[in-house]
């Protein structure tokens, strides 16, 4: 088998010269003189889609990751003949395809070069396989940089790396180790501060090479399939990383709870352990929300079954801690015990469910409960069934979430990890090998646990979260990145994988808190949490092996500063909220690398560690021990820092000093930052205010505010609260105004705004044209000021 294809084998075949065009409403057919097709097709403006065949017609096409309702149609096209080129035009780009080759070059309409082939679509015929290894290369300038590919445990900056795509479980991963459990085959091009992206959208094992095997040249290839991707024009990343999201889809919102913090461990048991772990997060007033039961809840690893000596009344165990405010999530695994006396295997094994090998015996395969057949999800008929199997866990049980792992698909004791790549899948009726189907079974199987999980949790919303993915899997769950280690370099890696995969489409992640293997000292577990409150999905979960991994496991301090830093995150759950309202409306990613955050900054093209959290706080990790402060760069602009409100100059790198119970943070000058009071977890208080952290600036800043009912749809009838705050800030003035939408009343009647960075002394303050009698002493003494939530313009002036 081959598994890393050189990019340049002598028996490659290339497209020969173009002998005939034809238009066809969106698109362009060009076809070689030896059976080569090119389809062109214009999704967009800036969406422009190229498909090859090589057999003189085209397959049956069939996406998964391609969202059915994704945006397309395009303001203008035009296409020409000229003597050795076809030209394709839309209103962002021009396309030139070179008869007498095939090769294409891309170019804004200032003729800017954007993205040229360099040698090409090319191909190789797999005998063993049939089909082709399809292979496309492209020019690289010096200074080009390369981001995005989802989960990969490497820089931001992919130059010079050659990576490959293969769902696998790498249990204990390393820095640069290849592959991993995702598979998100989009990448982002920077050169010459224009950004572009390519979707390569080929199921199979795909490899991309950035400069690594030849200086000047960028590719990408895979096994089998299609040469089908997808090219997305800026100019500015969030251009780019918006289509890309656009086109492969957004989820629904989570319940609020999903974002406040969850614990987790393999495993927790029995009932009264995982009340004790309960019960002290309550005692030691560390806020969380949801508690998570392993794989040694089942009975013998039985999805959906109970163990009835550990959990002896689950039901009544789950509303317990209900009451308390946590939510539960299981574990569910594809595997399913070969057991005649089992309910789940019996029907799946009567409805003939199960994967096959090639010659008719159904797949086998070792994981935890012992010899397992695997659902096959690629067929819509078994992830109908399987979503029927929720219905206990959720509607009868009260389960909240439902959390799938070993997806990849793993397999025990088997050199490859996974299925023989012979297993048929149905592939939604476009029958094929697990060559096809391996990067998207783990997709499947989340699918079909959404559909279950959000049927029988209606009219509540759902809580998936996957181990594997490929693109496109956001419409359904959250992830995690998998079996990380309790080391300083693994913090390093979380925070790039984090970064790396909001800009790759799948936002709603985190890494196991503190380490998945080995044991944590208190300062790294601390480090970590610090970092971790600032990830979308923020668990702490570890393996269980090496002693606990809850907060109090360490010494008091860490403790401490647990508290403080969860704290944090429920006050800015506002804040968290609003940002994932960003995500799932126009495609923002919640987390900002910097080079999204100032992609016109050269400066930032190789900075790894600092990141924007939604819009306007700046957040650096501290990864080493002992760190009295570390050196980080500030992005452009104004910056207050969060701890000490002092106010610095972006735009260079510079030490920043923090304690033990610190990381860097920086709020954006001109924000209004919005903040709930500390709650244990998600709806414990009713208040009626809403703070509001106001950073003065001068000059203007928007910042805005999203809130709904916190769960269930009645935000998609429109029944949200979303708010604009425009600053503007001038030397004696302070002047914002409020511009509301939605149907939403929110709960509270009341803004508690606090004056930071205020430069000069309140004179008068003005509430929608009239002044207002207030303690002016009072105020500036406190920094803060109370106001009537339905305000339009309040205006403060100096002295
Ligand atoms: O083979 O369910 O990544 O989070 O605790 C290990 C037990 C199986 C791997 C997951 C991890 C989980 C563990 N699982």
């Amino acid at each position: 088998m081959i598994t890393n294809t050189e990019l340049e084998f002598k028996g490659d075949l290339y497209p020969s010269k173009i002998v005939s065009f034809e238009h066809d409403v969106d698109s362009v057919f060009f076809h070689s003189d030896n059976s080569v097709i090119l389809k062109v097709t214009i999704v967009r403006d800036s969406l422009i889609r190229f498909r090859y065949t090589t057999k003189g017609y085209f397959s049956n096409d069939f996406s998964y990751a391609i969202d059915k309702s994704h945006s397309h149609g395009y303001n203008f096209l035009e296409i020409t003949e000229e003597l050795e080129f076809y030209k394709i035009q839309t209103s962002k780009v021009k396309c030139i395809i070179q008869k007498i080759d095939m090769r294409i070059s891309i170019f804004d309409l200032n003729d800017n070069v954007l993205l040229e082939d360099e040698l090409g679509f090319h191909w190789e015929e797999s005998y063993e396989f049939g089909g082709n290894i399809v292979k496309m290369s492209k020019a690289s300038k010096d200074g080009e940089c390369f981001y995005g590919l989802g989960d990969k445990a490497t820089q931001m900056n992919l130059k010079g790396k050659r990576l490959e795509n293969f769902a696998t479980d790498q249990y204990a991963f390393q820095k640069d180790q290849e592959p991993l459990y995702k598979v998100v085959p989009f990448y982002i091009g920077l050169q010459h501060k224009q950004a572009y992206g390519i979707f390569f959208d080929n199921t199979f094992r795909t490899f991309f090479d950035f400069c690594h095997e030849r200086r000047n040249v960028t590719s990408f290839w895979a096994e089998g399939g299609e040469m089908n991707y997808y090219f997305i024009h800026g100019p500015q990343m969030e251009d780019v990383v918006a289509s890309y999201t656009d086109l492969t889809g957004k989820p629904e919102l989570p319940p609020l709870w999903a974002l406040g913090y969850h614990q987790c461990k393999w495993s927790y048991f029995p009932e009264s352990n995982v009340k004790e772990v309960t019960a002290k997060f309550r005692e030691l007033k560390i806020p969380c929300d949801a508690i998570y039961l392993d794989i040694d809840y089942m009975d013998g690893f039985r999805c959906f079954t109970w163990n009835k000596e550990y959990f002896p009344d689950p039901k009544r165990m789950v509303a317990e801690l209900a009451e308390d405010g946590f939510k539960t999530v299981v574990i569910i695994d594809p595997g399913i015990k070969i057991d005649k006396e089992y309910s789940v295997y019996k029907e799946a094994l009567e409805k003939d469910y199960f994967c096959k090998r090639a010659d008719g015996p159904y797949m086998k395969g070792k994981v935890w409960p012992g010899e397992c057949n695997f659902p096959d999800y690629t067929n819509p008929e078994v992830r109908e069934w399987w979503a029927g199997l929720f219905k206990e866990l959720i509607s009868d049980i009260g389960v909240k979430g439902v959390w799938n792992d070993m997806n990849e698909p793993a397999v025990m004791e088997v050199p490859n990890k996974t299925f023989p790549m012979d297993v048929r899948h149905d592939y939604d009726g476009n029958p094929c090998s697990h060559r096809k189907a391996h990067n998207i079974y783990g997709t499947q199987m989340a699918r079909a646990t959404y559909h279950g999980v959000k049927r029988f949790a209606y009219p509540k919303r759902p809580f998936i979260i996957t181990r594997s993915a490929y693109a496109g899997a956001q419409r359904y769950t959250s992830s995690w990145t998998g079996d990380n280690v309790a080391t300083w370099e693994h913090l390093w890696i979380a925070n790039i994988q984090v970064q790396r995969m909001s800009i790759s489409g799948m936002g709603f992640t985190g890494s196991d808190i503190g380490g998945f293997a080995e044991q944590p000292s208190g300062e790294l577990f601390t480090r970590w949490i610090q970092l971790g409150v600032f990830h979308p999905f923020c668990r702490t979960h570890s393996s269980g092996d090496h002693g606990d991994q809850e907060p109090w496991a360490f010494d008091e301090e860490v403790v401490d500063i647990t508290r403080k830093f969860v704290n944090l995150r429920y006050q800015l759950l506002p804040y968290l909220y609003t940002m994932f309202w960003q995500y799932i409306e126009e495609g923002i990613p919640m987390l900002k690398p910097l080079v999204y955050f100032d992609q016109a900054d050269t400066q930032t093209h190789y900075r790894n560690d600092e990141f924007v959290f939604g819009n306007q706080i700046l957040v650096c990790p501290i990864l080493e021990p002992n760190a009295i402060g570390r050196r980080m760069y500030v992005p452009r602009g104004q910056w207050y820092n969060y701890w000490t409100n002092s106010l610095v100059n972006g735009g260079k790198e510079m030490w920043v000093d923090t304690k033990y119970d610190e990381i860097p943070v920086f709020v954006k000058a001109g924000a209004v930052i919005p903040k709930y009071p500390v709650q244990q977890y998600v709806g414990e208080l009713e208040f009626d205010e809403l703070t509001l952290d106001l950073y003065y600036k001068e000059g203007k800043e928007k910042s805005v505010v999203y809130e709904d009912a916190q769960d269930g749809y009645d935000y998609k009838k429109g029944r949200y609260s979303f708010l604009t705050f425009q600053v503007t800030g001038k030397e004696l003035e302070l002047n914002i105004q409020l511009h509301k939408e939605g149907k939403y009343d929110t709960p509270y009647s009341m803004y508690k705004i606090n004056l930071i960075g205020l430069p000069f002394k309140i004179k008068s303050i003005e509430i929608d044209n009239e002044e207002v009698a207030v303690d002016i002493e009072a105020i500036e003494r406190d920094n803060y000021l109370i106001v009537d939530k339905e305000f339009n313009v309040l205006h403060i002036t100096g002295k």
